[in-house]
């Protein structure tokens, strides 16, 4: 059946169980954005002009708030512990259903055995009946469960898995066998899976799908209200908990002497140590009422945690300056705490580097708090700059409802879209079709031919294709930014090809098909060109002075990082 948008979001909060304060933080969530999702719901629907695509059945199994994975957030979400998960569930939930797909919901074992079809009391046996289900929607802990129970149906049914992963999984750390020889270490476990599969809470990595949350939108009428009703000396520091305000003075002393500072510290009884007594602190607010402070503030200021959380974007939707920490050198699993073990290598150069990277000045400033004085001289100029309320098109609801039907229509882990690149070279006798690459204009990097055939399936169409080579120090992800485009993985099979080398005059004197996520690339000085052998390790991720990369570049729409030009 056609999926048909649906026009009112009650039934779904039918759908979500009871009984834990997380699920009536995501309800209280959904309530509150009801009239916004239908709104671009409806704009979506007259957009696709009944191109609506299959209605799917759908599970959506939320590992993570399960008693058997310990469910560590429930009980905290009252006492300032993260929400930035929920968030994303709620949003995710909210857009699924809109787009009219079927929905079951589990927060337990005993549901997603049920649901699954494993009979009770079974243990790790392949499932009786075909999986009543296209497509789950779940997380890390959830895959876990899935592998457990369902025994040598997993393998069959994994690739109808979405797995949100908040930081990102890239694939030189989820190929089991690469990722234990070449020490990529995680405490997350390997899974084999299409890296695109993972989705993530900010584009991180191309190399996964970008799923996102959305932030509350303002009318003309509110954006006008709130421009006249922001008190411009007011800050509100960015964390819930007290530990986050822990060695802070210093830079708490410099705010106090321009602005009135605002927290939302949660406490039990008494005020918190860690926050000096000129700070005004409501406690953990309901987060309607957070936003209504974010409404009046002129600046929000984060001290370094928690990492990459939704709350800057609503504070910056919301006509508030993020004011940041710059992280130098940048955490990641190789340095930070908080990172280690993630299946990640990526660089974290600030508090939230998409604030920092996609948004920056006049709404975001990224300092060396290091330096007083620079920190000291952002604050003076902030207060003398007027900001709009801003929020990027991709997290808005419309947004992030446009680039879901996307994924949901297009993307295909089930069925391989062409054969693996054969091993060996070709023997000479086999005639391999003409490129339908062909070298720019300015001979800078090779582009789809225009009179290549367009091949009506491919999802992102190929023709958005460019080629570009990297530098030693840059991965694909950078090399494609500096061009204004995104590295656009699915499109790493076009390019893994030896006369793609030739077409873009590298000499080569060998060249090897390997397993190595750097792949396809040259060692330039030694003229050795390399091929991958292992499609799961195409990566727009790393790096190494040692080579230069082939890196497939697309571009995309303005605002929705996620989708091309033609991705609709
Ligand atoms: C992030 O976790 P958090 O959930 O701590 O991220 P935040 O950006 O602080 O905020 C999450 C939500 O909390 C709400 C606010 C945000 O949507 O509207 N809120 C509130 O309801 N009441 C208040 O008084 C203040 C804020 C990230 F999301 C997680 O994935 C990470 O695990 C974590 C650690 O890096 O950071």
């Amino acid at each position: 059946a056609q999926a048909a948008f649906r026009s009112d979001l009650a039934p779904l909060l039918e759908l979500v169980g009871t009984g834990k304060e997380s699920l009536s933080f995501m309800k209280k969530r959904i309530r509150h954005l009801a009239q916004q999702w239908l709104w671009a719901a409806r704009r979506l629907e007259q957009k696709l002009k009944g191109r609506q695509g299959d209605q799917k059945h759908i599970l959506i199994h939320i590992g993570f708030l399960t008693e058997e994975s310990g469910d560590v957030f429930s009980p905290r979400v009252l006492k300032g512990g993260p929400l930035g998960e929920m968030v994303q569930w709620a949003d995710i939930l909210a857009a699924l259903f809109l787009l009219g797909h079927s929905l079951k919901v589990t927060v337990s074992l005993k549901e997603l055995q049920s649901n699954l079809g494993v009979p009770p009391g079974r243990g790790n046996c392949p499932l009786t009946n075909p999986l009543p289900f296209d497509l789950i929607y779940t997380d890390y802990h959830g895959l876990q469960q899935m592998k457990q129970h369902m025994g040598l149906s997993f393998k069959k049914y994994r690739c109808r898995v979405r797995v949100i992963d908040t930081f990102g999984t890239e694939p030189a750390y989820n190929h089991e066998e690469y990722a234990t020889l070449r020490g990529f270490r995680t405490n997350w476990g390997y899974w084999n899976l299409h890296p695109s599969q993972f989705m993530t809470m900010f584009p991180h990595t191309p190399d996964n799908s970008f799923m996102g949350f959305v932030s509350e939108e303002l009318n003309q009428t509110e954006r006008q209200r709130i421009k006249s009703n922001k008190v411009s000396s007011m800050a509100v520091v960015y964390g819930k908990e007290a530990s986050i305000w822990k060695g802070k003075e210093k830079f708490l002393a410099i705010l106090n002497k321009y602005m009135e500072i605002h927290g939302t510290v949660y406490y039990e009884t008494q005020r918190p140590p860690e926050v000096p007594a000129f700070v005004k602190n409501h406690g953990l607010l309901p987060q309607h009422e957070f936003q209504q402070l974010l409404r009046k503030a002129k600046l929000f200021i984060g001290f370094g945690f928690p990492y990459e959380g939704p709350a800057p974007l609503e504070a910056i939707a919301n006509g508030c300056v993020f004011l940041q920490a710059r992280f130098n050198p940048p955490h990641s699993s190789l340095n930070h705490e908080f990172f280690r073990g993630k299946p990640t290598s990526r660089e974290v150069s600030s508090q939230h580097p998409y604030a920092e990277d996609f948004i920056g000045k006049p709404h975001v400033w990224t300092v060396d708090y290091n330096n007083s004085e620079e920190f000291e001289a952002a604050i003076k100029t902030i207060l003398r700059t007027q900001v709009d309320p801003y929020l990027p098109y991709e997290y808005t609801c419309e947004g992030m409802l446009e680039r879901i039907h996307a994924y949901i229509q297009h993307q295909d882990f089930c069925t391989t879209p062409s054969p693996p690149p054969p091993a060996k070279a070709q023997s000479p006798a086999m005639q391999s079709p003409p490129s339908p690459l062909v070298l720019s204009p300015n001979a800078t990097h090779l582009m789809w031919s225009p009179s290549a055939r367009r091949d009506p399936h491919a999802w992102p169409p190929a023709d958005s294709l460019q080629v570009w080579l990297s530098e030693g120090q840059h991965a694909c992800t950078e090399t494609c930014r500096r061009r204004g485009l995104v590295c656009e993985p699915t499109f790493f099979r076009f390019l893994n090809k030896k006369e793609v080398f030739l077409q873009l005059s590298i000499t080569c004197d060998s060249t090897e098909y390997e397993m190595n996520h750097l792949y396809p690339a040259v060692a330039e000085n030694v003229h050795e060109c390399y091929l991958q052998k292992e499609p799961l390790l195409f990566s727009c991720a790393g790096h190494n002075s040692k080579y230069r990369r082939l890196c497939p570049c697309r571009d995309y729409r303005e605002g929705q990082v996620a989708l091309c030009r033609d991705c609709l």
